[in-house]
């Protein structure tokens, strides 16, 4: 199987600590991935759906108490508490390994121990890292299948001593009482307990690619991004590369499978996705940045998800994927809200209890047939609009950033930034409001350092420096932008149109990168498109809205200004000169004079 001492070592005392009656090496195999359906199939793991109407679809659902990633029971353990910082929550690394191996400690008796080697990037690029997830869910290797490259031409690859991260994941109980998700970035080591949620259990993704990635990402000079990687091609031909960061809610998978509008379409736009989630990217000899998607698959938010918001993503679910937590309909497929199509009249909602339209629970509230976080695993090699690199071992090269959240009034459509450091101050000050749908007080600001809250592996102020010294290694940077799609008029009606019409907007980014010098004006905050300076061929806005949308308030900005400043004190010393620096420029350039 292999001969890497180290990594047999370390399943044997992972089984050991864990009791499991079997062990089972994953190949990888599309025979594997049929055998493991049926053994699911058979003990009610998951749920075969229509064949015909979805080819190689099956159904999941979670526990009741796991449907989402638990931030609260989310510890970097590291030596030293500051080394997490004060984004995290922190747990030494004794503590660790005791509290989640007391929970793990016989907890697969009775069940199969899958080790599940696994590669996020093409396996052989510069950019890419191995891991070894060791799991007791089917449903984990079924995901870890789409969503990574799995099996063994990993191990091949890893050979008799290659570096990996060690992941174990135990279900035990799924008691959210006895669930820890640990991150060890001292000894790239991931342990997971307790849930058997994606997020939570898929250990590649946000625990590998992001907060132990950022980790190795700090000491080996490159960066694990929480962003999207799309191409834009225009008229000429020419694909320019941007990578977003957005906080959830704002609409960045939408993004990254954008359908160019008709207007922008027959003029010769196309839009190409690279990644909807992740970027790792690498300063080259050229003294450009080079971007990744480390992953395989999709694992995407299911309501909201239809033919009108992501058309492509609709056609990329179609046929082998896994769908968790959504409705199942009595013809084996499946709906969720603000999907396609009217309800269907009954289904089995996705706590298994029966479900008609409009049937509420004991409190009279309207009860939802799909769980709002339920999601589909799907591979992007499905994806109608991949761009033809999205797996060059070399990656793609990225001409700018955007990065955004929801405001209902702050921020303009776009605007860019001055410079790199600059740029990294925005991303650094970036905040998305809480709409109705989330917990929290609506309106409330929650601020969110390049998406990154969640997922930084080490203290975010250190964080902040990385940024700033990798932007030294740059000759060519990219430039750095903020959208805001979400801002409203007096009647708390959007103003942009959004989805497809987003185009408009990477367009003027697409020129300002390119040197065409699309048109703009200097703001304090930034470089603000003129009117005019945005392609609107094919979209009518009422009068007065462009103005709006592009307008900025001093007073507003002046309130912001004491949210950041209020933010950023939480970092103390650690929080680098240049971003005070940056914080100081711009409230003198709002006419504030200095603070
Ligand atoms: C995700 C997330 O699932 O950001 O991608 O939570
Ligand atoms: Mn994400």
């Amino acid at each position: 199987m292999t001969k890497h001492k180290v990594l047999k070592k370390w399943i044997e005392e992972c089984a050991e600590l864990c009791q499991p009656d079997e062990i089972y090496w994953c190949d990888g195999s599309d025979e594997e991935r049929e055998r493991l359906e049926k053994e699911a199939f058979a003990i009610g793991e998951i749920t075969q759906l229509d064949q015909e109407k979805l080819p190689g679809c099956v159904y999941h659902r979670t526990a009741v108490n796991d449907v989402a990633r638990t931030e609260h029971l989310t510890f970097i353990c590291t030596t030293r508490k500051e080394d997490a910082g004060a984004t995290n929550n922190w747990m030494s690394l004794e503590e660790g390994y005791q509290r989640a191996g007391a929970i793990l400690k016989g907890s697969m008796r009775g069940r199969t121990m899958y080790v599940i080697p696994f590669s996020m990037g093409p396996i052989g690029s510069p950019f890419s890292k191995y891991g070894v997830e060791l799991s007791d869910s089917i449903y984990v290797v079924l995901n870890m299948r789409i969503m990574t490259r799995m099996g063994n031409p990993v191990l091949d690859a890893l050979g008799d001593e290659g570096e990996f991260t060690r992941c174990l994941h135990g279900k035990a109980e799924r008691d959210i009482n006895k669930r820890l998700i640990l991150q060890f970035p001292e000894d790239n080591t991931i342990w997971s307990v307790g849930s058997g949620y994606g997020g939570n259990v898929l250990l590649g993704k946000k625990c590998l690619s992001l907060r132990i990635a950022s980790y190795l990402g700090r000491q080996e000079g490159w960066l694990a991004e929480h962003m999207l990687i799309v191409g834009i091609q225009d008229p000429q031909g020419k694909i320019t590369y941007i990578a977003g960061a957005f906080p959830s809610a704002c609409g960045k998978t939408n993004l990254a499978m954008l359908v160019p509008p008709d207007a922008l379409k027959k003029k010769g736009f196309k839009v190409f996705t690279v990644g909807d989630d992740i970027a790792w990217m690498r300063v080259k000899e050229d003294g450009r940045l080079w971007a990744i998607n480390p992953e395989f698959g999709f694992f995407g938010v299911a309501p909201g998800t239809n033919w009108k918001t992501n058309p492509t993503m609709m056609t990329t679910i179609k046929r082998n994927t896994i769908y968790t937590n959504v409705l199942l309909k009595p013809d084996k497929t499946v709906w969720w809200e603000g999907g396609d199509g009217d309800p269907p009249s009954e289904g089995q909602d996705w706590k298994g209890n029966y479900w008609r339209p409009g049937i509420t629970d004991e409190e009279d509230k309207i009860i939802n047939g799909a769980n709002p976080n339920s999601r589909f695993t799907s591979p992007a090699a499905q994806c109608p609009c991949i761009d033809p690199k999205w797996e060059d071992p070399e990656g793609v090269p990225i001409s700018a950033f955007i990065v955004g959240g929801r405001r209902a009034y702050l921020a303009p459509l776009i605007y860019q930034s001055f410079d790199w450091q600059h740029g990294v101050f925005v991303g650094a000050t970036m905040a998305s409001e809480r709409t109705a749908a989330q917990y929290g007080k609506l309106g409330e600001v929650r601020r969110d350092p390049m998406a990154m809250l969640p997922f930084c592996g080490y203290n975010m102020g250190d964080y902040f420096s990385h940024w700033l010294d990798l932007g030294k290694r740059l000759t060519h940077p990219p430039k750095v932008f903020h959208v805001n799609w979400f801002r409203t008029g007096e009647d708390g009606e959007f103003l942009w149109p959004g989805f497809g019409e987003n185009l408009r907007v990477l367009d003027w980014i697409v020129r300002r990168c390119g040197g065409d010098g699309a048109d703009a004006r200097e703001t304090p905050i930034g470089y603000v498109p003129t009117l005019g300076a945005l392609d609107m061929d094919g979209l009518d806005l009422p009068a007065g809205t462009m103005e709006k949308l592009l307008s900025i308030s001093a007073g507003d900005w002046a309130e912001e200004l004491k949210g950041i400043e209020e933010f950023f004190a939480k970092f103390g010393d650690r929080l680098p000169s240049e971003i005070w620096d940056e914080y100081r420029a711009l409230n003198r350039r709002l006419g504030n004079g200095t603070r």
